[in-house]
């Protein structure tokens, strides 16, 4: 019987430890931070890298008017509104360059305003 208390005590201790270093946990701080300006007519930078299988986050900002981000190899898109920062997490899991574009019509030049993000290995 009092091998048994030792015995549950011992497990008790066992499970605390193991719970407890887990506790804050950390979110976005492995994340990537990929800040990207949009304007007539285009994204600044209008290439981006990252490595597949790290964790990226996209903060999108407007310099003008409202335009649209999409990414739809990676199933990404989002509107980029002025005053606004639009963010869009994702994990990259194909490498090769892929085509981002605006997809909400901004003018004029609106169908150039595109970019591209490489994925490495
Ligand atoms: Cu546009």
């Amino acid at each position: 019987m009092k091998r048994t208390i030792i015995l549950l005590m011992a497990l008790t201790a066992a499970l605390g430890t193991v719970t407890l270093p887990s506790a804050p946990r950390a979110g976005s701080a492995t994340e990537r931070v990929i800040r990207i300006t949009a304007k007539k007519f285009e994204f600044a930078p209008g290439e981006v890298t990252v490595r597949k299988g790290e964790p990226v986050v996209l903060e999108l900002t407007s310099e003008d008017r409202t335009h649209g981000f999409n990414l739809p190899d990676f199933g990404v898109r989002t509107e980029v509104k002025p005053g606004m920062v639009s963010r869009v997490h994702f994990t990259p899991d194909k490498a090769g360059k892929f085509n981002f574009a605006c997809d909400v019509f901004c003018g004029s030049g609106h169908e150039d305003m595109s970019g591209t993000l490489v994925v490495t290995e």
